[in-house]
């Protein structure tokens, strides 16, 4: 056997062991009645901020807490601590995303019946992520205006594993001549009919929709039973 053949069926069973473990979470977070959000995007996109906000703004009527995945700090757990939800730092030293274990280690005791919406912010990387399965409901990428319309022909895979993009920083679009049309083509070619909100947490732009896109989601679930395969749908 050639090292390449080997090195190829120690990823597959690696992938093969996050996807079984992802799908008994999503079983988990089904049964307890969390609704499950993990957010994916390059480094410095505005994860933090728009979950520090929507942590905030969610909680006089719903139970909210949150995951963090960094390779390094406990920076973002501090920030987003600040709203006063349950959070917790994943700390994953060299690896690039976070895995089902990680999150199955992160959230121990914790109750999840006692939650409403989790909230996992994945380590910022338009790469790794795309090929692990969280056992989410719901999967967003962001994309902010100054880091060029073309990161989805660039990126597709992560674009394609996602179930909403988000585009950030929308104060800033005349400032860097974001092209708003070329940037929803873009997404549009790589995953057609995908939802594309666009919001600025600076502004305000879009928060409120984005809130209210949340409660559609997290009600029109409980509705949906979950597919055989327990691939997202
Ligand atoms: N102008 C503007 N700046 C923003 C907005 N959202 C976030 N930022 C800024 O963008 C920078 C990065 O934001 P973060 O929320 O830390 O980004 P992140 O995606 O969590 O970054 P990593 O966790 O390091 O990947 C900060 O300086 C924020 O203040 C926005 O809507 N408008
Ligand atoms: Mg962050």
């Amino acid at each position: 056997m050639s090292t390449g053949t080997r090195i190829i069926e120690v990823r597959q069973n690696v992938f093969k062991q996050n996807d079984l473990l992802a799908r008994a979470l999503r079983q988990r977070f089904l049964d307890a009645g969390v609704f499950v959000v993990s957010i994916v995007s390059s480094p410095g996109s505005g994860k933090t901020t728009l979950l520090e906000k929507t942590l905030t703004l969610l909680q006089p009527q719903y139970r909210v807490a949150a995951l963090v995945g960094d390779l390094a700090t406990e920076n973002d757990a501090m920030r987003l601590a600040r709203s006063q939800a349950p959070v917790k730092q994943i700390i994953t030293g060299t690896v690039c995303h976070l895995e089902a274990a990680m999150v199955e280690r992160a959230m121990e005791g914790w109750n999840l019946s006692d939650l409403d919406f989790l909230f996992i912010e994945n380590v910022g990387n338009l790469v790794c992520p795309s090929s692990y399965d969280l056992g989410e409901d719901l999967r967003l990428v962001l994309m902010s205006v100054t880091e060029g319309e073309d990161k989805p022909l660039k990126y597709p895979t992560i674009f394609n594993s996602a179930d909403v993009a988000i585009i950030t920083k929308m104060d800033l679009a005349a400032a860097v001549e974001f092209d708003s049309a070329a940037a929803n083509r873009n997404i549009q070619a790589v995953r057609p009919a995908m939802t594309i909100l666009n919001l600025s947490t600076k502004s305000g732009e879009g928060t409120q929709e984005f809130l209210d896109f949340l409660r559609v989601r997290r009600n029109s679930r409980a509705t949906i039973p979950l597919p055989e395969s327990g691939v997202t749908p």
